[in-house]
């Protein structure tokens, strides 16, 4: 769905928990981005996947590549991560949780550190600008970049967690199901737990609509022992599209929330179509099931919009679209005293 969301949806105070920073670009930043570096000739069609089209999730990860050669400096991170906070205020976003792969540049001097910083002051400056949207910072391990950098990557957030005024609050493992090692990341994973920082893992998404990498369950049994503290997608969790009961057991017994992105998931092939999203699973058996956006640039979507396509799709009321949004802050990884504020 690439249309406006109706009003209600769009003034719906709401929770963003599972955004990637340069996923979430939208297409008027990238028009800046792209004046700033014409000698890259990136067009806009190669950074969003626009209405009616699809993709394979590799061909998702080839646009995450093209973004990240135009988000190359410290000015870029810190204009992309402005609007694109901007941008969900603007939504009626009340609390975010931005997540990012911190990434290093030889050739413009940004380093990781700096990287994290830049995202922080971004995040401090919205909050000078009087926006009406509290924001946290998860820092990212992208699993292809094996297990030393996983592990390194969990010692520089556990500083920042130290020192960031409570803006770093956890910990993302993302990037394509396909490549690398789960299992080998599982003591990097482990130290961000005993630290203090929260864990959200990418589990469980298929290689298209049909397949399972196949150390892919055996992969995800683990994780789930450490346990997480949510889940992104979670597709093939339930025994219907090819998962285990046991795995679904391990999600109840811990009530991990899961992070669930319609149109990221229908864009990128990983499941069939709307009604056959894995949120209908999950949300009739009553667990903690929160609509996210993933990569609203790359999809061309918004938070309003997920929910009134989430509403449309398996028939909720606007009464149970609201305590579905309101249910979020119950997953959120701060606590902060939303409530009165923002829900009443
Ligand atoms: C897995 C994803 C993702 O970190 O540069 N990322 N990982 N599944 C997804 N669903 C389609 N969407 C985004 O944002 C881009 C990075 O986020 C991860 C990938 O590692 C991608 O390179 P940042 O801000």
């Amino acid at each position: 769905m690439d249309n406006e969301a109706d009003v209600f949806y769009r003034q719906l105070p709401k929770v963003e928990l599972h955004a990637h920073l340069n996923g979430s670009v939208s297409s008027q930043t990238i028009e800046k981005l792209i004046k700033r570096k014409p000698h890259l000739n990136i067009e806009h069609s190669m950074t969003a996947i626009g209405k009616g089209q699809r993709r394979t999730l590799d061909e998702c990860f080839q646009v995450f590549k093209v973004i990240h050669q135009l988000v190359d400096t410290e000015e870029d991170i810190l204009m992309v991560a402005r609007d694109v906070i901007r941008e969900f205020a603007a939504d009626s976003v009340k609390y975010l949780e931005l997540r990012s792969t911190p990434r290093e540049e030889k050739s413009t001097g940004l380093t990781k550190k700096k990287y994290i910083e830049t995202v922080i002051r971004a995040i401090q400056l919205c909050k000078n600008e009087g926006l009406d949207i509290d924001v946290r910072f998860l820092v990212a391990i992208d699993r292809r970049n094996g297990e030393k950098v996983a592990m390194e990557t969990v010692e520089l957030a556990e500083e920042f967690l130290m020192s960031s005024d409570d803006l770093v609050v956890g910990l993302d493992l993302s990037g394509d199901p396909t490549v690398g090692d789960g299992k080998s990341l599982l003591p990097a994973l482990q130290r961000a737990k005993n630290c203090g920082l929260k864990l959200s893992l990418h589990l469980l998404i298929p290689l298209n609509q049909l397949h399972l990498v196949p150390s892919q369950l055996e992969e995800s049994d683990l994780l789930l022992n450490l346990p997480p503290d949510r889940i992104g997608h979670g597709t093939f969790l339930h025994p219907e599209v090819g998962g285990s009961q046991s795995l679904v057991d391990k999600v109840l017994k811990n009530n991990i929330p899961l992070e669930l992105c319609l149109t990221s998931n229908i864009k990128g092939q990983t499941v069939p179509c709307y009604t056959e999203h894995h949120f209908k699973y999950w949300y009739q058996l009553g667990h903690p099931s929160v609509i996210c956006t993933d990569d609203k640039g790359v999809f061309c979507t918004d938070l309003s919009q997920e929910y009134q396509l989430a509403a449309s799709t398996f028939g909720l009321s606007h009464e149970a679209i609201w305590k579905l949004s309101h249910q979020a802050i119950d997953c959120i990884f701060k606590w902060i005293d939303l409530q009165p504020q923002v829900f009443h």
